[in-house]
């Protein structure tokens, strides 16, 4: 078992509009102001969606390298860029994301209904992006959201080989509706079929997050939250920020007796490189 929890923080995501939740942070600012917090709070990886200045979720390269610049500038955090995007994002332009270099990238391993939706992720899409971070020296992180997934998984690494870095890191996102219950069951199914020596997170989506996160901590996981996922704090209490989101996290970790990784340990966790620090000549 892991010996500390590694924070991974969604606080934006794709699907919720500004209008209806004015916490959701969307601008420059926001996002820097929200990744500094919850760096300060336990979080070590930032699961980035961009959204552009008329607040709506975009993967225009300029504006996705402005954000991830502003925070690396500002955090330590692991940059982690959503190539899942927005259910309606065509395939290219997600790929494309890879160009702005992040630390990391997600990468969802099959076709999943999305409420309503339908969140694309076909073999060939998926191929694609597993070797193209392999040429780009980009750690993945898979994003699992039913159990057969995990057999796409096993296949992909057989006839693609080892993600860059060489560890493999799996995100259970549960609770989609679409997509597997967020139930302790559910979880446990789940870990068998893990490769062998991978790391888990799992996320929780709306009411199914302490769930979820209880049960990811019981069976030595690690977390992801965010408003990417929980709009919800507790039954009519809207979420206040990301802030409180990872400060519940954090503190359930730290009563786990598996505190928070910093973001220097995630990175030797997930085989991403520490940053050298840049020498000021004097
Ligand atoms: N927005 C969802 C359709 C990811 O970031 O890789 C997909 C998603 C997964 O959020
Ligand atoms: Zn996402």
């Amino acid at each position: 078992m892991t010996s500390g929890t590694l924070i991974t923080l969604a606080p934006t995501g794709a699907e919720s509009a500004k209008v209806d939740v004015p916490a959701l942070p969307v601008t420059v600012e926001e996002v820097v102001a929200t990744a500094r917090d919850c760096q300060a709070l336990g979080a070590a990886v930032l699961h980035l969606h961009v959204r552009g200045t008329d607040t709506r979720p975009t993967l225009d390269l300029p504006r996705v390298r402005e954000v991830v610049a502003a925070v690396r500038e500002a955090t330590d955090l692991v940059v982690q860029l959503s190539t899942g995007g927005a259910v309606t994002d065509p395939a290219d332009a997600r790929l494309a994301v890879l160009d702005a270099a992040p630390d990391a990238a997600s990468l969802s391993l099959g076709t999943v209904n999305f409420g309503r939706d339908v969140f694309y992720n076909p073999w060939d899409l998926i191929v694609e992006l597993h070797t193209q971070m392999q040429q780009r020296g980009i750690v993945p992180e898979y994003e699992v959201f039913d159990l057969g997934q995990l057999a796409t998984l096993a296949r992909l690494l057989e006839r693609h080989g080892l993600p860059h870095g060489g560890h493999v890191h799996v995100d259970l996102v549960m609770g989609v509706p679409g997509g597997m219950p967020g139930t302790t069951a559910a979880l446990a199914a789940c870990l068998p079929a893990l490769p062998p020596g991978a790391t888990f997170a799992a996320t929780g989506v709306g009411r199914t997050s302490l769930p979820v996160m209880l049960a990811a901590l019981s069976a030595g996981g690690h977390l992801r939250v965010g408003m990417e996922d929980t709009l919800t704090y507790a039954p009519d209490e809207p979420v206040r920020d990301n802030a409180q989101l990872v400060a519940r996290a954090a503190g359930l970790a730290r009563i786990a007796q598996r505190p928070p990784l910093t973001p220097s340990e995630a990175r030797q966790l997930l085989g991403i490189p520490v940053p050298t620090p840049v020498e000021v000549p004097r």
